[in-house]
Parts: structure tokens; sequence; C-alpha cells
């Protein structure tokens, strides 16, 4: 409701303007049968210094406003540097604008039409086309290759080869399906056909190829610590995106075209809770939970692409744990292929006729 009438406030408040600006406009008219500029256009030069003013200020206040709700550190390796680019950027891009901004502003209110000024012609000048046109080009070169630097060292191909542990992650409308290779490493085989693909198999696997008979589906992202991991990416239906916002990672997933992300975790969700407990925002209490927010903090999985009408539920809680709690996490995992196929280890997040959250649980798995 404060909103509405602040909103109300606004507009009416910008009405009121025009209409005393038109009315300004006629009484001008009225007196010397013409209407003259010169008043307004110093109104319009104020207003327009006013505007330079309360858009600084109403950023200043945004970052600082917002500034701590936004990510926390990255928790991957890569993600540092995807960090100090981004600011690198964001600091040289910031005082560009800034400054063109003021030089604007300030030359609209500064040489505002005025009697017996007239304007100064000034076409051309070689010098400052050079000076505009080359030390962007540098800037914008150096930034670019900073960012092809870092790119190639985040698709290392030497990294590649190293060992990885891989997982596998489909999108679907509106569902992750993630699936480890299980205990021997290696992922049974997919087949696309009517014959595989069935409500109970959504992923079409080969029960035939032993390598599936232990693969198992899970609910969480377990990752751990400093262990490199290769994500495989798909996608059932349309397209989504694999985002994991904390780390710093994101791929589109395409039907039809496999694609593939690696990133090294270097924070457990333990730690990053802890490195939160002394952020200011982050100690402040959740309202729904009643706690500290850091207490309940959790890295996340979301779709990072406008997938349909219920995007947002394409959501999973990702977990960063040490060697030992993930070996006692995949000892309680049950492949596929012995689940019981009424088991559901996926949630399918729907929206009711009243715009409901509902959240189903999908029978999607177990042997054919
Ligand atoms: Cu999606």
């Amino acid at each position: 409701m404060v909103a509405f009438l602040t909103f109300a406030i606004v507009v009416l408040l910008f009405v009121v303007l025009v209409l005393i600006a038109r009315a300004q406009e006629l009484t001008a008219d009225l007196k010397d049968g013409k209407v003259s500029f010169h008043n307004q256009s110093k109104w319009n030069g104020y207003f327009l210094l006013g505007f330079l003013v309360f858009m600084f200020v109403g950023s200043a206040m945004c970052f600082k406003i917002l500034g701590p709700v936004m990510l926390p550190i990255a928790a991957s390796e890569h993600g540092v540097k995807t960090d100090f680019l981004f600011n690198t950027t964001m600091l040289i891009i910031g005082i560009v604008f800034v400054l063109t901004q003021i030089a604007l502003f300030y030359f609209a209110y500064r040489y505002n039409e005025s009697k017996g000024h007239e304007a100064y012609y000034y076409p051309h000048n070689n010098t400052l086309e050079v000076v505009w046109t080359v030390i962007p080009t540098i800037v914008l070169t150096g930034l670019i290759a900073m960012g092809m630097y870092e790119w190639m060292h985040i698709f290392d191909p030497e990294a590649r080869n190293k060992k990885m542990m891989v997982i596998e992650a489909t999108g679907k409308q509106f569902n992750w399906m993630i699936r480890y290779s299980g205990k021997d490493g290696k992922f049974g085989e997919r087949i696309i056909d009517q014959a595989h693909v069935s409500p109970t198999n959504e992923l079409g696997i080969n029960w035939e190829d032993p390598k599936s008979h232990d693969d198992f589906m899970a609910d969480k992202l377990y990752l751990v610590k400093n262990k490199p991991v290769l994500m495989k990416l798909g996608a059932q239906d349309v397209l989504h995106s694999f985002f994991l916002p904390h780390f710093r990672v994101k791929m589109d997933c395409v039907p039809g075209i496999p694609t593939e992300f690696y990133f090294t975790p270097t924070k457990t969700t333990e730690e990053m809770r802890t490195y939160l407990s002394t952020q200011p925002w982050w100690q402040t209490i959740n309202p729904e939970t009643g706690q500290p927010r850091w207490q309940t903090f959790k890295y996340e999985l979301a779709c990072a692409e406008l997938c349909g009408k219920s995007h947002f539920g394409m959501q999973r809680d990702v977990v960063v744990v040490e060697q030992k709690e993930y070996d006692e996490w995949l000892a309680k995992q049950t492949p596929i292929y012995v689940a019981p196929a009424a088991e559901a280890t996926s949630v399918e997040v729907t929206t009711d006729s009243t715009n409901t959250e509902v959240k189903k649980p999908t029978a999607m798995l177990g042997k054919k």
C-alpha cells in the first residue's frame, strides 16, 4: 500500500509539473504573441542537473543497501579470477560512466538556450576523433585479452586430462536429473529412442550395459573440496542453463548438444558458513527461520534460462564436503538399477490454479 501511494504521489507530481510548464507556455504565448523557450530551457537545465544528483545518490544508495545481499566470495578456484575480471571491468567502465554523465548533464545545464547566445559550430576535430577512438580501443582490447587468457585457463586442456569426478546433469521442465557414475566411475550408456526412454526411465539408460548397474541419481549435488569436477550437461526438452552462482559456473544445457564445464570447489559448505558468520548482513536474523542467515546458508544450483512457467522451481541444493564425508554419503546411495521404481529421487515443482508452489515426487526412476 505504501509503495502504491508513493508511486501515485510521484505520478501526480509529474502531472502537476507538466501542467505548470504547459500553463507557462500558454501565458508566454498571450504576452508577446510567440512562445519563448528561454525560461523553459533554464528550468530544463536545473532539472537535468537535479537528475544527475538523483542518479548518483540513487546508485550509491543501491550499492549500500544491496551490496551486502549480493553473492559472497567465490567458492571455486576459477571463480576468484572471474571476480577479478568482473571487478576490473566494472571499475574502468564505472569511472568512464561517471565522467561522461557529469559532462553530459552539466553541459546541458551550463549551455542551455539563452537570449543573445548562439551555439558554437564545431563540426570536426581530428585529434579528438583519434583520442576517443584509440583510448577505448586499447582499454577494451586489454579487457578482452585478459578475459580470453582467463577463459583459456578455465578450459585448460591439461586440466581436462586430469582425473576428475564426473557428474551428469540433465535439465527438463522443471527439474534437474543428477546422475553419478557409481563405484566404477563410468556412466551406463544412454539410448534415446522409444524402446529405452519411458516414464520410468527418462534418461533412456541402457540396462543391458553393466556400467549402468551402479549409476545412481541424487537429489543434491554433492561435491568434494579441492577435487576437480566435470559436469556433463544436457537438456531433454527446451534450453536450460546450469547455474552455480557461488562457484561462478554457468553453462547452457541444449537439447541434442552435450555441453560441459569443469571447476574445482575450494570451500566446503561449513567453511562458507563460518566465513559468512563474520559478515554483518549474514549475521541478521532470517524472519522465516528465526536464526542468523549464515546458519542456514546453502550453495545452490539454479536454472538460468527462462524455460517455462515453473522455471523458478528448477533449484537444487549443492553440498561441498571433505572426501571422508563424501565417501560416507556415497556408501548410502542406492543404484537406480536396484531402486524400486516407486522410490522417488526426484521432486517436480509445479504451480496449482492458485499459483501456490506444489512439490510432487516423480516416480521417474527404476529399471524398466
Ligand atoms: Cu530451466
